[in-house]
């Protein structure tokens, strides 16, 4: 699938170092693992109503991190999906009246001019699940002949069976096994396995955390043969074959926001293990979550802000970008409408002080300190006091010193 166009990228003088970044699955912070240049998968949207500021934070925090690896010299191949056949995005074409395929369409056009005015670097492989059901449903094939997977008989006499992953014959059988990426204890699993898209209480599973692979066909519902019979794939499946299909495992960096630490990234990690005997990734990396009036921004309760509906009214994008960065990748915070105001005024001191740039080559002490706050994790706060910093002193900056800060923190001043 098409991606978005490309941002220019101004080359620096020197290179960076390979980041560290902090590990779910651990609880530490680590140097990324770039054996294989940087393998780096991120979970894209469900696109049934794009973009809001938190689905752009998350999608920022990992180009910072595609910034940084490519500043320090590394390969970096990267692919996202989009989830566009699923319960929520059925659920909501259904209520509006819209056919799906279109919703889905619609959205990931929106998407991709969200993402083109942030200047996020486009992944290399921009994948809809739809183009992948095929191979997927061949890994679903492939887990129930191993008998990582098992079929769960439907109530309606017109659908075939589902199919299901075992969660206990993977922990006994692979090195995968449930808490391996999330830490959570178990009633915290049950908790968000739940509320997030499972359903423990489904007659015939072996255990209530066992997650769907693929949902047998039903009536008035999208579907397509396949190796484990006529259906669609279940969610965590999906991106660990897009993964697999598009880029070398181990992941250097299984990434996407806190929502899906557990139940996605676990049983994704899960079935990645049970089909390749491999762990899936060496980092588990994940955003905070954005609110706005006071609880989760999100599509499902409607309390959203838009970043197109604030390019329609005339924000800069760079003022977004420079909100959106203020703040550490890894916390939780809440979005007032003021924020935006407050970058737009940064933006233009920052923009003035560009302005008066002289001709540099050589590195220089801004860019060196953006390069280590950025390689600590990501410190995207401390890089953007660093440029503030700088604006203030009312020294002359150089070329080198304006180009850093469009290169490593996606904001030209020029
Ligand atoms: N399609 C799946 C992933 S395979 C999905 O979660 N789609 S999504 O549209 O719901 O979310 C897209 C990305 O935005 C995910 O990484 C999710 O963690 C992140 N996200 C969603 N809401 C927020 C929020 N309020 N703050 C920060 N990130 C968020
Ligand atoms: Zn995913």
């Amino acid at each position: 699938m098409r991606s978005w166009a490309t941002p220019s990228v101004p080359s620096l003088p020197g290179v960076g170092a390979i980041p560290t970044l902090y590990d779910t699955a651990t609880g530490d912070a680590r140097p990324t693992d770039v054996t294989n240049g940087a393998q780096l998968y991120v979970c894209g949207i469900t696109p049934y109503d794009a973009t809001h500021l938190g689905h752009a934070n998350t999608y920022l925090a990992f180009d910072t991190l595609n910034r940084v690896w490519r500043d320090a010299g590394v390969e970096v191949a990267y692919a996202q999906n989009t989830t566009d056949v699923d319960d929520p995005l059925l659920e909501r074409a259904a209520a509006t009246n819209v056919d799906w395929r279109e919703l889905a369409e619609s959205q990931t056009d929106l998407f991709r001019s969200d993402m083109q005015h942030l200047r996020v670097i486009p992944p290399d492989h921009y994948i809809a699940v739809t183009d992948m059901v095929s191979p997927i449903g061949e890994a679903v094939a492939v887990l129930l002949e191993a008998g990582f997977a098992y079929r769960v008989e439907t109530l309606d006499s017109s659908a075939g069976d589902d199919v299901y992953f075992d969660v206990d014959r993977a922990a006994r059988d692979t090195s995968w096994h449930l808490g391996i990426e999330s830490r959570l204890d178990a009633a915290t699993m049950m908790h968000f396995f739940s509320e997030r898209g499972g359903d423990p209480d489904r007659i015939g599973k072996r255990n209530e955390l066992d997650p769907l692979l693929w949902r047998s066909a039903r009536d008035g519902e999208p579907s397509w043969p396949g190796a484990a019979g006529s259906g669609r794939p279940g969610w965590h499946i999906e991106c660990t074959v897009i993964a697999r299909d598009h880029l070398t495992l181990p992941l250097s960096v299984q990434g996407g926001g806190s929502d899906l630490v557990f139940p996605h990234h676990e049983m994704s990690a899960g079935h990645a293990t049970a089909l390749t005997g491999e762990p899936f990734a060496s980092h588990y990396a994940h955003a905070g979550m954005v609110a706005y009036q006071g609880e989760k921004m999100s599509k499902s309760l409607g309390n959203l802000v838009k970043v197109s509906e604030l390019i329609a009214s005339e924000i800069d994008p760079r003022a977004i970008r420079l909100a959106l960065l203020s703040h550490h990748y890894r916390s939780d915070w809440e979005w007032f409408d003021d924020d935006v105001y407050g970058a737009i005024a940064r933006l233009s001191h920052w923009a003035e002080w560009a302005a008066g740039a002289v001709a540099g080559t050589a590195s220089t002490s801004l860019l060196d300190g953006l390069r280590a706050a950025l390689a600590d994790d990501l410190d995207t706060p401390a890089a953007v006091a660093l440029v503030e910093t700088a604006v203030q002193s009312g020294a002359t900056p150089t070329t080198v010193d304006v180009d850093a800060v469009d290169a490593l923190l996606g904001i030209p001043l020029r």
